[in-house]
């Protein structure tokens, strides 16, 4: 192989490794919850210690979102509202909605 098309390669191969890069680095989303037909879906959601998960109600009757243990409370939220709380902890936090109170999901926190 010429010194020149061991060049090329090797500029092929950075250009591929910073395609690759920049594609892991746009892939992260919001973990997010949707509530439908009084159920929080994906249920449990796993997320890493300082990540943000985002509740929406997908119902057309207000749900809340609040923790047993108090961490967190939403709002009542009609149909399209959002509500957002970053967990920083890890540990496995229970939830529910305080006007269906059937209604319980599941969030854990935990380093990837
Ligand atoms: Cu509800």
């Amino acid at each position: 192989m010429s010194e020149r098309s061991r060049l090329r390669l090797a500029a092929m191969a950075a250009l591929m490794t910073a395609a690759a890069l920049g594609l892991v680095a746009a892939a992260p989303a919001t973990p997010s919850v949707t509530i439908d037909n009084f159920t929080f879906n994906p249920n449990p959601i796993v997320v890493a210690p300082g990540e943000q998960v985002v509740w929406t109600n997908g119902d057309d009757v207000p749900h809340t979102v609040r923790a047993e243990d108090g961490s967190f409370r939403s709002k009542p939220m009609d149909t399209g509202d959002s509500y957002a709380f970053t967990f920083t902890k890890p540990g496995i936090y229970t939830y529910f909605c305080s006007i269906h109170p059937k209604m319980v999901g599941k969030v854990i926190v935990r380093a990837p």
